[in-house]
């Protein structure tokens, strides 16, 4: 079984994820991780944080001469900001360290500070927000990175854009191509396929500079290349769509998760929802009419492409904060604000690719199994050989 963790927190001094059960002898490129973190890092409306950060990965465990061992794959990423914080946030108390704290005591509408506060009982929501804020996911994306070099061994590829900037939508279908092209750029504006849209989305987003709001979005993950049968309709917890949406949904700010055309489908009748099923007698394969179901059908994969989409809601650090209530005095107040993100988009579907790939890289492992590579591979060939006969 593959299992993962994050620990760290934003102005800490690193971000450690561990990714526990992947195979002996999979071929791990650094330089592949450090390219999701930057690609994470890239977008029209991030913040001042972005200036600080150059996220690059140290592997300090479960990967030697460029191949995985076995044992746990232990990823590092170093907080620069780290040294703008260590007296704020000091792992022992000194005589001074009350003074030089950073409290925060003006909740904001929409983030964790509050709830968070209140469950943990401090009277600063400070230790909350430190663990709640999305630079967490930069640890998700280094080990998201790392799942999918594995999958790739077995033509999995993923790939995000985005959809939708507040109200400024794409209005077309886009290729997988177009959408695999967008990984490939080394400028990032707003990772829409079209760059009529892409405009449209950036005055949205000017938009929100201009009024000191933030503004979300919609973006769509794609998973291609992956066999039929990951996931099971056995049990709610093993239907892959569940543990699909559960991912997306616990990114920072996803307030909602899509497979496939699942609002559309919402709104018409089921003749028209349903992708038909064909049978092609000289490849000897089963065809589909569409693939509006997002590549699975009773929480299993059809073999389709997978099509998960994140709504993701406006980021809750307003530079025009909202009102809110001291948590010292009970007084109102506006809330806190130091600095912040504008729109996240595009990076939130950096992280929604390492999300997919870590679920499939999981389902992948419960099905085909292996210590070795060479052993998952047997197990996967013998599989695929099985669906080409039946
Ligand atoms: C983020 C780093 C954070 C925020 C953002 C995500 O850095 P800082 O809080 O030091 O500015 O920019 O987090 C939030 C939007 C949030 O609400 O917590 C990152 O690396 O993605």
């Amino acid at each position: 079984m593959l299992r993962f963790e994050t620990a760290g927190e934003s102005h800490g001094e690193y971000l450690i994820a561990t990714l526990t059960g992947l195979p002996a002898g999979v071929p791990i490129q650094v330089a592949a991780v450090n390219r999701e973190l930057w690609r994470r890092q890239q977008g029209y409306g991030r913040g001042g944080r972005m200036k600080i950060e150059h996220d690059e990965v140290e592997i300090v465990s479960g990967v030697r001469h460029s191949k995985t061992t076995g044992a746990p794959v232990a990823l590092m990423i170093r907080n620069q900001d780290w040294q703008n914080w260590s007296e704020a946030l000091p792992v022992e108390a000194g005589p001074e360290s009350e003074a030089k704290k950073k409290p925060l005591t003006r909740p904001r509408p929409g983030h964790a500070d509050l709830a968070g506060a209140i469950k943990y009982d401090f009277h600063d929501a400070r230790p909350i927000l430190e663990r709640a804020s999305a630079r967490e996911t930069t640890a998700r994306v280094a080990a998201g990175a790392v799942a999918r070099q594995f999958l790739a061994q077995f033509g999995i590829e993923i790939a995000s854009h985005v959809v939708q900037v507040g109200s400024a939508r794409l209005e077309r279908e886009a290729a997988w191509e177009e959408i695999a092209e967008l990984a490939r750029r080394d400028e990032v504006l707003l990772g829409c396929v079209d760059a009529a849209a892409e405009a449209r989305m950036k005055a949205r987003v000017d938009e929100a500079y201009r009024t000191a709001d933030t503004v979300g979005g919609i973006f769509e993950v794609r998973a291609r290349n992956v066999p039929v049968g990951l996931g099971s309709h056995i049990a709610w917890d093993t239907r892959l769509d569940g543990r699909l949406a559960q991912a997306m949904m616990s990114i920072q700010a996803v307030k909602g998760v899509f497979i496939g055309s699942a609002d559309e489908a919402a709104a018409d009748f089921g003749s028209k929802v349903q992708d038909t099923i064909g049978y092609d007698r000289a490849r000897r394969v089963f065809t589909r009419g569409a693939n509006k179901a997002g590549g699975l059908e009773g929480g299993i994969t059809t073999g389709q492409e997978i099509v998960v989409r994140g709504l993701l809601k406006p980021i809750s650090t307003l530079r025009k904060p909202l009102e809110s209530v001291d948590l010292q005095t009970k007084e109102r107040a506006l809330a806190a604000y130091e600095r912040s993100d504008v729109c996240v988009v595009p990076a939130a579907g950096v992280i929604g690719e390492a999300m997919v790939g870590l679920v499939l890289a999981q389902a992948f492992l419960d099905k085909f199994g292996g210590d070795s590579l060479k052993e998952t591979r047997r197990n996967f060939d013998g599989y695929i050989e099985q669906v080409k006969e039946y």
